[in-house]
């Protein structure tokens, strides 16, 4: 089967290209308006805001071509922003009219106490039997967005699936031959993997001659999973070897040589076939290079994303560069090439701390920071903030003006109080900034999420800082990836009883192979706790 890819260059549409190749299938892009309407099969990866999106097609004269080949039912099948961009239009971009084929307009989740957006993997109800899930077994599929299609507002002529974040959602639509997804089967793993390639098979002709199982009774509320991440610090060893390192308290090197614990693709492979839910690669000496000179780290997320189907975070080095022959990129520029790679999210560190403190220092004339940039053409939910706070001990809250907690774990000096600094430059220089300050501007200026790791704990084993964990979880309504310090899976069931932590993730447990990952997913389930 030759597919033919909707492309407007908003994004990472590697995996999606990645995935019908898996299936056995050619790609093409759309070059022309003309190639809509000709295509045996229409893929739509929607990446990108809602009106970037309509922006890029309407630019592209793409717009009526894709109405008619919609309304004539032919295959078409749209994922993500495509199946909101289907509606008459979004709160996400107010004005900007959809493609308004299914009457009614998107709408934004409610503050309902989840974390919005909502990231990660939840379950889906059919409404109706769908050539599509024909086989399905209902595992759970990978959902990314803050904006949803309402039931109220979706015609059940169309209507195939439902979940639940907080409320209902549309999970998916279809009508004929023509499909959408909110959720994203080319990060869903297998299961992901194989409904695609139902749309990408033989066309099964008249959809009543198909049966397929409704997965379960209607109404049964979706339950989203707790992530588990398997984390890859990545640098140049000592022989110019790029590696999967170590640290402990972020120090990688024992007896003076950069620890070595496996090839980066490799190692994501692994964590893929053992069922990680993500994978995050943090290119620890990013802070120093030029980024787009590292090819090493491009290659790594090209060549990871050919057979990795679960998202993929990337850190390290995101900002903007200008080197010493004056060559400059901006972070957007080192940001899409991630993207463009393979990568479904960036994360930003040292620059995020910078970013913070220009904000907080008040100044109207400011640019705007990499968050902003890169939130505005890719959406919050790619853009992920790492933290690297430390623990700084004070003897009572009146002696700092920072965020404080009362800890459990008294300091050396049997000091009952704390603030957590931020860090830059790998844990090496400490600001004058708080972790709470860090996040709460970080959400202001357009991050979807944050990558919470602790200094104190990573390599340690001792566990995650819970009391940091829940500091972070009550200043921001983003999600939270808990990270340094897990040794075992009673410390993921730990951190789930008794934080609301989104996800949770580690680094040395897995390379060492102390603990898998179907592990650490067997031990949270006894727990009660809803996993993949
Ligand atoms: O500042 O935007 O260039 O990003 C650099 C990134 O690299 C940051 O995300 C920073 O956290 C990371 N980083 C820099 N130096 C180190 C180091 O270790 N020397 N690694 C480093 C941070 C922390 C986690 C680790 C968890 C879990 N590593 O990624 O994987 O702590 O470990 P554990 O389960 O073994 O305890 P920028």
């Amino acid at each position: 089967m030759t597919v033919t890819l909707l492309d407007y260059g908003a994004g990472n549409v590697r995996s999606v290209r990645n995935a019908i190749r898996q299936l056995g299938h050619r790609v093409v892009d759309v070059a022309a308006p003309e190639d809509i309407l000709s295509a045996d099969r229409l893929l739509f990866p929607g990446v990108g805001s809602f009106g970037l999106v309509m922006e890029r097609l309407a630019g592209m004269g793409y717009v009526e071509p894709l109405r008619q080949r919609i309304l004539a039912g032919k295959p078409f099948l749209g994922i993500c922003v495509a199946l909101q961009a289907l509606y008459e239009g979004s709160e996400e971009s107010p004005g900007v009219p959809g493609l308004g084929v299914i009457p009614g307009q998107v709408r934004r989740f409610p503050a309902s106490g989840l974390a919005v957006p909502q990231i990660g993997w939840n379950d889906i109800n059919l409404c109706r039997p769908s050539p599509l899930f024909a086989g399905y077994g209902g595992e759970k599929l990978y959902f990314v967005h803050s904006y949803h299609a309402t039931l109220a507002n979706t015609d059940p002529e169309w209507l195939l699936a439902v979940s639940d974040y907080g409320i209902p959602f549309v999970a998916a639509v279809e009508r004929g031959r023509v499909s959408a997804f909110q959720f994203h089967p080319e990060k869903s793993g297998e299961a992901g993997l194989a409904i695609l390639g139902r749309y990408l098979g033989p066309d099964p002709g008249e959809r009543i001659t198909v049966t397929s199982q409704v997965n379960r009774p209607a109404g049964t509320p979706t339950r989203m999973a707790k992530r588990i991440i398997a984390c890859l610090d990545v640098r140049s060893n000592d022989a110019g070897d790029l590696v999967v390192t170590k640290g402990d308290q972020y120090d990688v090197r024992q007896d003076g040589a950069v620890r070595n614990l496996g090839k980066p693709v490799e190692l994501a492979r692994r964590y893929y076939q053992e069922g990680a839910d993500e994978i995050t690669f943090l290119n620890i000496t990013g802070f120093r290079d030029f980024p787009l000179q590292d090819q090493p780290m491009l290659a790594v997320l090209e060549r990871t994303s050919e057979n990795v189907f679960v998202p993929l975070t990337i850190g390290g080095g995101i900002r903007a560069f200008t080197d010493a022959d004056g060559r400059h990129a901006s972070a957007l520029a080192v940001a899409s090439a991630y993207f463009r790679a393979g990568a479904d999210k960036i994360s930003i560190g040292s620059d995020a701390v910078a970013a913070v403190e220009e904000y907080l220092a008040g100044d109207q004339q400011r640019q705007p920071s990499a968050i902003e940039e890169i939130s505005a053409v890719y959406g919050a939910q790619a853009v992920v903030i790492s933290v690297d706070p430390r623990r700084v001990y004070v003897g009572s809250p009146a002696e700092t003006t920072h965020n404080c907690i009362r800890t459990t774990i008294p300091g050396p000096a049997g000091e009952e109080y704390c603030w957590y600094q931020c860090t830059v430059k790998g844990g090496r220089e400490g600001r004058d900034i708080d972790v709470v300050q860090l996040v709460q501007v970080c959400a202001k200026l357009g991050a979807g999420e944050i990558l919470l790791n602790c200094i104190d704990r990573d390599g340690t084993g001792a566990g995650f800082d819970l009391e940091l964990i829940a500091l972070v979880k009550a200043a921001v309504s983003i999600p939270v990836i808990a990270s340094s310090g897990a040794g075992s899976a009673a410390h993921f069931v730990d951190l789930f009883q008794r934080t609301t932590a989104d996800a949770g993730l580690a680094a040395g447990i897995f390379h060492r192979r102390e603990v898998l990952i179907e592990a650490v997913k067997e031990a949270v389930r006894e727990a009660g706790i809803e996993t993949r």
